[in-house]
This record gives structure tokens, sequence and C-alpha cells, in this order.
């Protein structure tokens, strides 16, 4: 039953712990290294005591120096193993009894705890005095191992104490803290010590040792405070045991608690499970509700701006302008058409006429990306990562917003190329144009025929030559009407072609920003939307491993 729970408890352990690691990796180099440090610890020492002995729980003795922790292990062992004295401080190093050796070496290396001392096969923890050490009965195996480890004092002056009490109190499975009437209240031994364990409550017992020095109703006064003074700092549900290293008071429920939980052989999960906790607390701060991926709308908005900062009007109005023009080339008038080749085609003008660019290789020749364009292109990728940012907590909002900006100079250029691999459509033609055209010189012909008759009359008059009679149509001559409706037709034809080609070409302006939008869309989710989706789901992934690294079951 025991051993079933300890294995779920342990498996959950498991997960918790991946999930933190988890977590861990997707925080490297958003979250600042030293406050990924608990996790770090954490992570580490996990694994290190998962892989040793897991039959053992290791207790260790805490408290300020002369409180009695070294009297404390001696009576609980039955033995004088500890050195005790008046002067202090006395245990320098620390001392491990070992009940049941066998696995114990590599966690005691691993402890660091050279001072080793092994009990007996079946030496009880509080031996009955004159009963020896082999009286009370413990049934083998499934008991479960204990090192008991009488340590240095915590509050010393001697800095090697403190950094080995230190470390032990990360390394232990359950905390023991021994207090005395002196020192229960010591603020800085709370401040220092219980505080920051206070998710740790579950594996650590405090012992109010010396309780002999004081009157039963001091001793049940100087109790109740301790426990007020643990409750205030998170330990509410922490047990007192008040106890005599010198007369042995108190010790049998002590021991019996620290057996109980030998017994159970949970307490090193638990401890682990501890501080992960901590370290997830350590992450929360990091933590926010989960982020959508960058909508459709943003999107869109994004190449739009992008589109407006490259200068895809003034493309735009030149595709527009080319297109007039070349419309004009082969609808206008003949007589005047000339007038228009003399301008120059903007499109060419611009090297986007096509084949005048090859893809990635040529620059078009926009406008050099000046510090105004920089600056909007800017103000679009910021714009862009604000909104997808918004709703995150540092570090990731600007992690999110420098993904979506980190590529700009590139950008530019991209964009560049963006444009010139769009498809213009330069010097496709409609087909009513060589209709028109055919028409404009039929007109045109018509005139000619119209005005050399004319002149011919003219001449015939002038030379005194009789002059014969033209044929009409519907009362008008027909040089006439050739000369004049053929000039008519020709403008009219003109005016109408012109005003058709503004329809066309507004037409192809507005189908060739779609396919300038739609490149620079290309562009811009490998370059900007990409980047910032992948931070966000970075981020989303972390918040659910934090959050699955925070479940206890
Ligand atoms: N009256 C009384 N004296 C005690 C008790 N426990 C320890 N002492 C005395 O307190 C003094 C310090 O005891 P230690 O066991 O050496 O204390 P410690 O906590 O190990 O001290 P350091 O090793 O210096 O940290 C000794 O003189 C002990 O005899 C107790 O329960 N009652
Ligand atoms: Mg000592």
């Amino acid at each position: 039953m025991s051993r079933h729970r300890g294995e779920a408890s342990s498996s959950r352990l498991q997960i918790r712990l991946e999930s933190l690691n988890t977590a861990r990796e997707l925080a490297e180099g958003r979250v600042d290294e030293h406050q990924l440090g608990a996790v770090y610890g954490v992570l580490d020492r996990a694994s290190s005591r998962r892989s040793l002995s897991s039959a053992h729980t290791v207790v260790g003795i805490f408290g300020p120096t002369g409180s009695g922790k070294s009297s404390l292990l001696n009576a609980l062992t039955g033995t004088d193993l500890a050195r005790v004295a008046a002067r202090r401080p006395t245990t320098a190093e620390p001392l491990a009894v070992i009940w049941d050796e066998d696995g114990s070496s590599d966690l005691l290396d691993w402890l660091q705890v050279s001072n080793r001392h092994v009990m007996p096969d079946g030496a009880p923890l509080l031996p009955v005095p004159g009963n020896g050490s082999r009286r009370a009965k413990r049934d083998d195996g499934d008991e479960g191992g204990l090192i008991l480890l009488d340590l240095p004092d915590f509050d010393s002056t001697a800095l090697g104490h403190r950094v080995i009490v230190e470390r032990l109190a990360g390394q232990v499975d359950v905390l023991l803290w021994v207090t005395d009437p002196q020192k229960y209240a010591d603020a800085s031994l709370h401040r220092e010590f219980l505080e920051p364990l206070a998710t740790h409550e579950a594996v650590i017992l405090v012992a109010l040792n010396q309780s002999d020095r004081l009157s039963e109703n001091d001793l049940a006064q100087v109790t109740r405070s301790l426990k007020q003074i643990l409750a205030g700092e998170g330990h509410g549900s922490a047990v007192v045991h008040a106890v005599s290293a010198v007369n042995g008071t108190g010790l049998r429920s002590l021991a019996e608690e620290v057996r109980a939980i030998v017994r159970r052989k949970e307490a090193a999960t638990g401890r682990l499970s501890a501080d992960v906790d901590v370290a997830v607390d350590s992450l929360r701060e990091f933590t926010g509700p989960e982020l959508p991926p960058p909508s459709k709308a943003a999107r869109t908005a994004l190449a739009d701006r992008l589109a407006d900062a490259t200068g895809a009007d003034a493309v735009i109005d030149a595709v527009v302008r080319s297109y007039r023009r070349d419309a004009h080339a082969v609808t206008g008038w003949p007589v005047t058409r000339w007038l228009g080749n003399l301008r120059a085609d903007p499109l060419r003008r611009l090297n986007l006429r096509r084949g005048d660019v090859q893809e990635f290789v040529g620059r078009t020749s926009l406008p050099e990306p000046g510090p105004a364009q920089r600056a909007s292109v800017d103000r679009a990728l910021r714009t862009f990562g604000e909104e997808l940012s918004a709703g995150a907590v540092e570090p990731w909002r600007t992690a999110i917003r420098d993904a979506a900006r980190s590529p700009e100079p590139e950008l530019l250029e991209r964009l560049d190329e963006a444009v010139a691999r769009t498809d213009f459509s330069s010097g496709s033609r409609a087909w009513w144009w060589p209709v028109a055209g055919v028409l404009q010189w039929l007109f045109l012909a018509a005139m000619v025929v119209g005005i050399g008759w004319l002149a011919v009359l003219a001449g015939l008059g002038f030379l005194q030559f009789p002059v014969p009679e033209s044929p009409r149509v519907e009362g008008i001559p027909v040089p006439t009407l050739l000369a004049v409706g053929g000039v008519v037709a020709g403008i009219a034809v003109g005016i109408l072609c012109a005003a058709l080609a503004r329809l066309g070409a507004r037409r192809r302006g507005k189908r060739v920003r779609r396919r300038l939008v739609a490149s620079i869309t290309e562009t811009a989710e490998a370059v900007a939307v990409g980047p910032a989706a992948a931070e966000i789901e970075r981020y989303n992934s972390f918040v659910q491993a934090v959050g699955r690294a925070a479940a206890r079951r």
C-alpha cells in the first residue's frame, strides 16, 4: 500500500521534474540566467538524489549553537558518538549515524559526509535504557534505512560551518530543527532558515530542546509562542516537540515520528517535490495567459503597412501610368500619338518593366531606402510586435517584439526583392487595343485620302480647270466626308480609348497591388511573422511546462 503510494508520488515527481526542465530549456536565453538559479539547483539536486538510495531517509539535525543537536543525536542513538561540550561551537564536521548500511555509501559521498558510524543490525532509534541496544524490535528490510546527521551550528561565526549546513539543508530529505528556550524566537534564525522553507513543511520537524530547564508553565508558554512564530512564517501545522536530551522528555514521540517517516520512504520525494514548488514559484512571475498565434488581420495589416513603406504607391502609380501610355501608343490618334512617346515609361524608370529585373539578382530602381522608409518599416514591425506581445509578461514581451523586429536591415532588402518578383503584367495588352489601332489607321487613311482628294480638287480650281462634281452621300461631298470624318472619328476613338484605358489601368493597378501585397506577405511571413509566431509558441510552451511542473497531482 505505502509502496504503491510511494511509486505514484515518485512518478508524479518525475513528470514535474521533466516539465521543470522543459520550462528551463525554454526560458534559457530569455529569462535572466541568475533568475533561473533556483531551477538549476533543484534539477541538479533532484537528479543526484534520485540516482541514489531511495531506501534511505536522510534526517539532518539543524539549529543554533548550543541548542543540543549533538546531545540529541547521542540520546536518540543511545551512544555518545557526538562530541558534546560546554564550549561553543563544538561540532565542526557533520557526523552520520547510519541504520542499514547497504547502499548508503554513495549517498553519503554525495552529502560529503566522511564521519560515518554504522549502527549494529537491529539497533533501534531511541533505545530504552537498561534494555540494551538490541531490545526494540525492528522488522527486517521493510523498515527503511536511516541516516541521522549531526551538523555544525547554523548561526556560527565560523564561515565554514555556515557553508556546510546551508549545503546540507538543501540536500537532506528531512530537516530536524532543534532550538532551545534562549534562541527559539531568534528572528534572524527564523528569517534565514525557517521562512525560506515554508513550502517544505511536510519534511520539517521542530524540537524545542532543554525543556528540562523550564518550569511547566514557562514551557507551555514558550511552546505556544514558538508555534505562533512558526505559523506566521508558513509552518502552521508544524508539531513542536518539547524535548530534553538530558532527561529524555519527549524523545519517544519525536523518535516515533522519525520512524514513521523512515517507514513511509516518501521523504526524499516529498522534499524534492517541495523544492520543485519553490522553483516553480521562481518562474511564475514570467508566466501569464497563453497568447494566440498572429491573427490573419494582424498579418494583413503588417503586409499593408510594409507595402506602403516600400513605396508601393509609387509602383502602382507607375503601373497605371505605364498602362495608359502603352494603350495610347497603340490606340491614340496617330497624328498626335508621337507626343506620348516623348515621355519615358514610368515602369521602365523604376526598372520594373518585364525583363528588366531578374529574380533575386536585380535591384529595382525604387528609391534607396532612406531614413523615412526605414522608420516606417520599423514602425510597421513595432506595431505588429506590440499587438502580438500584448498580454505577455516580461521578458517574453520583449522577446516576442524582438523576434518580429530582428530582421529589419535584411527586411528592406527582401522587400525590394519582393517588389522585383512581382508580376506587373507590363507589356501585356488588352484585346481591344489592336482593334482600335486598326480603326485608327483606317480613319487616318480616310483622312489622308479625303484631304488628298480635296487638294486635287482645289488644285484643279486654282488652275482654272473644270472641277468635276464629287460624289455625295446624304448631300455631303465624299472627299469632305472622308477628310472631316477621318479626323473626327480618329479623335473620337482616341478619346474613347483613353477613357477605356483609364478604367483598365485602374483595374490593373488594383490587381498589381494585390500581387505586390501577396509577395510582400510572403516575405513578411518569412522574416517577421514566422519568428514572432515561433517565439509566441515558445512562450506558450513555457507557460504550459510551468503549469505541469506546478501540478502536485
Ligand atoms: N539542561 C540541558 N542541557 C542540555 C540539553 N541538551 C544539551 N544540553 C547542554 O547544552 C550544551 C550544548 O550541547 P551540544 O549538544 O554540544 O549542542 P550543539 O547544538 O551540538 O552545539 P554545537 O555543536 O556547538 O552547534 C552542552 O553542555 C549540553 O550538555 C538539554 O536537553 N537540557
Ligand atoms: Mg554539536
